[in-house]
């Protein structure tokens, strides 16, 4: 539950409400709290009702290990034993207990979006949407408590956040009206325009069965051999390749519902609309160098960065909004199809008119608890809001509840706690594996006179889910889509002619990394063929750096005027919760200036030393550049006691390279100026810049006076998220 008062924690991982003694403890007590950033689901019962309940009656509780029946024991180290070095008696219920328990510790894993992060938070509605919907939570002032789980889509639980793929966003709003569930993505298209075609796509994009390789990525013949043979994927594919396949964080990438909805409002009258999230941090990417390192540096990094800003203070924020349109016969607007998932109506055809602002505010207190047994459900709605024909989204409407049983082990998983609705429930659903609601009553049937006819049926008034009452049109049992669906191509012309110069080049990158790790030449070949269609220039660019030849395109290219909106670069936002790292030459050196400057401006702020100390958080060997957002530079530190290959292999040992100072730290430096970060030098840290050949003429190095100073400059410049003026313009520029 989301509303926790939070103590701002400066450095991420503070201790926890008690730190811990270097001795072991020797007296029992209470479990300790969770930390103040920490929160779990709503203590409701399985039916919907507060219980009045602290979160802590449903953790464990007592100071004394016990059985899970509660009896108290006296040892957990040793079996029970016909003596020291006898057999184990079977009659150990304890050891059998315990062993069986930790054999069932582990539930399937999702089918897709195994990899997940998640926060709780609440979602002020502005009221904007109220003409529209009758949807209580979307009426002015309304406040609901939110759990937001984001996730990448093709690797496996364990795999790392930084990998080209799209990004899930699923959203569980707990309204007074029933659970809402708004389970979108970081892309606003799809793949494939009919469910039908879900499991081949992912079979696909999954690794290959054979030798199950490579794990969480697309970069691979069986993924290319779908996208290239069902063209309808080519714009989805297209943002993959893009930056949005890379984001810098879950807290800045959008959100998009993907398919259309139906908001009925409370005449009944109905608006086609799609929904899409806006975070205030503006939409950021790594570069793929950057999350390449990164997935072998921190593989937990996207996870980790949206637990240590919530534990910060930097509370994550999203823009919900809508774009609207007439609610036709024909579904089109501006001769876009509205049910096709695979395209877009750009923002400056329909602007996005924002209807509330969601707030992340605490982390989950217990990951499995709460991450991993969200269920989402496509079809979780409250009135006022409905679905569309889209094929793509009927079939969700079926797929959600149907995996949950097998991950969640039967039909009852919406009575897990961070599943559990904040409405009254009465359902006539009964018994089932964990049923934990104990129903009274003896007709869960209707209509019944035993139980006084209860549960009765809902009306309008009386706030029932009517679905809105729409035509459905004349037609004939067909298996096909519409012919409007046929164009393929159009919109990622759109797109690729809405990137900016340094956002090309990461594109021509990307398809020439993923097309260049394919073992066949003929899907490389086809995947040529596919970008002809796309941009004779983005196409030539890959095709020379494969060394194949240029395919001509098989369709006419469109001329679409480009849509601004979809470039990432060129505004400029707030740097709540980014990091600076700041180099030291020695673990005492004083930068409180520094670090003062940073947490004031809502960063966080990462003191690199030779060794650790007393306000130290990273050493030359454990620091590495993708951690920070900008480099400050306090010092030229020379190189420490560990400073040599035999023992951290990030030391360079080629003699040309040795200077006086420490080779990780010019690492440090040349990465985080590759990556287009901003780095500040005083107080003799710009020998550290001539050491590696930058001075201040280059872009987004900054001279500065002092530690405040040079925070202020950087601050200037990570507004613009990256120092764009480094990546040369080439391609289209
Ligand atoms: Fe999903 N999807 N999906 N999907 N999806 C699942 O449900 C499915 C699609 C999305 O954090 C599964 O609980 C089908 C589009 C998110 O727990 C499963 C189709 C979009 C999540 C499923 C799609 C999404 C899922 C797997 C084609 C963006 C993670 C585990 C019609 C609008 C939710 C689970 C979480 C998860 C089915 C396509 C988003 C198998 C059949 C389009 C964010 O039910």
């Amino acid at each position: 539950m989301s509303g926790t008062a939070h103590q701002r924690n400066d450095i991420p991982g503070a201790p926890g409400a008690e730190p811990p003694t270097v001795e072991e403890p020797t007296s029992p007590r209470e479990p300790l709290p969770p930390k103040p950033d920490q929160s779990g689901p709503a203590t409701v019962s399985p039916t919907g009702q507060p219980t009045g309940a602290d979160q802590a009656d449903v953790a464990q509780r007592g100071g004394y290990l016990t059985t899970a029946q509660g009896a108290r024991l006296y040892d957990t180290d040793h079996s029970l034993k016909a003596g020291p070095r006898g057999p184990v008696l079977l009659q150990d219920h304890h050891l059998r207990e315990k062993i069986t328990h930790f054999d069932h510790e582990r539930i399937p894993e999702r089918v897709v979006h195994a990899r997940g992060a998640a926060a709780h938070g609440v979602f002020e509605s502005y009221g904007t949407a109220a003409r529209i919907t009758r949807a209580a939570f979307l009426a002015e002032g309304a406040r609901t408590p939110v759990f937001v789980r984001f996730s990448t889509v093709l690797g496996s639980r364990g795999s790392a956040d930084t990998v080209r793929d799209t990004r899930g966003f699923a959203t569980k709003f707990y309204t007074d009206e029933g659970v809402f569930d708004l389970v979108g993505n970081n892309i606003p298209v799809f793949f494939i325009q009919d469910a039908i075609k879900f499991p081949d796509v992912i079979h696909a994009g999954k690794p290959h069965p054979d030798r199950e390789i490579p794990q969480a990525q697309s970069a691979h013949d069986t993924f290319w051999d779908f996208v290239t043979l069902h063209t309808e994927a080519t714009f989805h594919t297209l943002w993959n390749m893009s930056d949005r396949g890379i984001p810098r964080s879950f807290r800045m990438m959008e959100g998009f519902g993907v398919h259309t909805f139906r908001l009925v409002d409370a005449e009944g009258a109905t608006t086609l609309v799609k929904f899409h999230w806006k975070p205030r941090l503006g939409v950021h990417s790594l570069v793929w160098e950057e999350a390449q390192i990164t997935s072998g540096v921190d593989p937990d990094f996207h996870r980790r960065d949206l637990a240590d800003a919530i534990e910060a203070g930097a509370h994550p924020q999203w823009e919900l909004g809508v774009q609207t349109f007439p609610d036709n016969e024909e579904q089109m607007f501006e001769g876009i199809d509205l049910l096709d998932p695979t395209k877009i109506v750009p923002e400056e055809l329909a602007p996005v008119q924002p209807v509330g602002l969601l707030t992340l505010d605490a982390n989950p207190s217990n990951y499995f608890a709460e991450t991993e047994q969200v269920a989402f459900h496509v079809g979780n709605l409250v009135p006022g809001i409905d679905v569309t024909n889209d094929a793509l989204m009927q079939g969700r409407l079926f797929s959600y509840i149907d995996t949950q049983i097998t991950r969640l082990g039967g039909p009852n998983f919406p009575q897990l706690p961070i599943n559990r609705t904040h409405a009254p429930v009465n359902d006539m659903l009964r018994d089932g594996m964990h049923q934990t609601a104990v129903h009274r009553g003896v007709a869960p049937y209707r209509p019944n006179s035993l139980d006084g006819g209860c549960p009765f049926l809902a009306g309008a008034g009386t706030g029932a889910y009517i679905e809105a009452p729409v035509e459905v049109p004349a037609a004939r049992k067909v298996r096909d889509a519409a012919a409007s669906f046929d164009d393929h191509y159009s919109q990622a012309r759109l797109f690729w002619r809405s990137m900016s110069a340094p956002e090309r080049e990461h594109i021509a990158a990307a398809y020439t990394f993923e097309l260049g790790k394919c073992y066949e030449n003929a899907i490389k070949e086809r995947g040529l063929k596919v970008l002809a269609n796309i941009d004779g220039e983005l196409c030539r660019t890959v095709a020379a750096e494969l060394g194949l030849p240029v395919p001509e395109p098989t369709v006419e290219l469109a001329d679409p005027d480009p849509s601004p909106a979809l470039s990432q670069i060129g505004k400029q936002w707030p740097v709540d919760g980014r990091v600076v790292g700041i180099v030291v030459t020695d673990p005492a050196q004083d930068v409180s200036e520094a670090r003062q400057a940073v947490l004031a401006a809502g960063m966080v702020p990462l003191v690199i030393a030779p060794t650790g100390g007393e306000g130290v958080q990273r050493t030359f060997a454990t620091a590495r550049s993708i951690e920070y957002d900008a480099l400050v530079l306090a010092g030229a530190p020379q190189p420490a006691a560990d400073g040599y290959g035999a023992r951290d292999a990030k030391v360079s040992d080629d003699a040309e390279a040795v200077t006086d100072i420490d080779s990780r730290v010019l690492l440090l430096v040349t990465e985080a100026f590759r990556h287009g970060k901003a780095i500040a030098a005083y107080g003799g840290g710009d020998a550290v810049l001539e050491a590696v050949g930058f001075t201040s003429a280059d872009a987004g190095v900054v001279g500065a006076a002092g530690g405040g100073d040079a925070v202020e400059q950087l601050v200037g410049l990570l507004r613009g998220h990256r120092v764009w003026d480094r990546f040369p313009p080439a391609l289209g520029g």
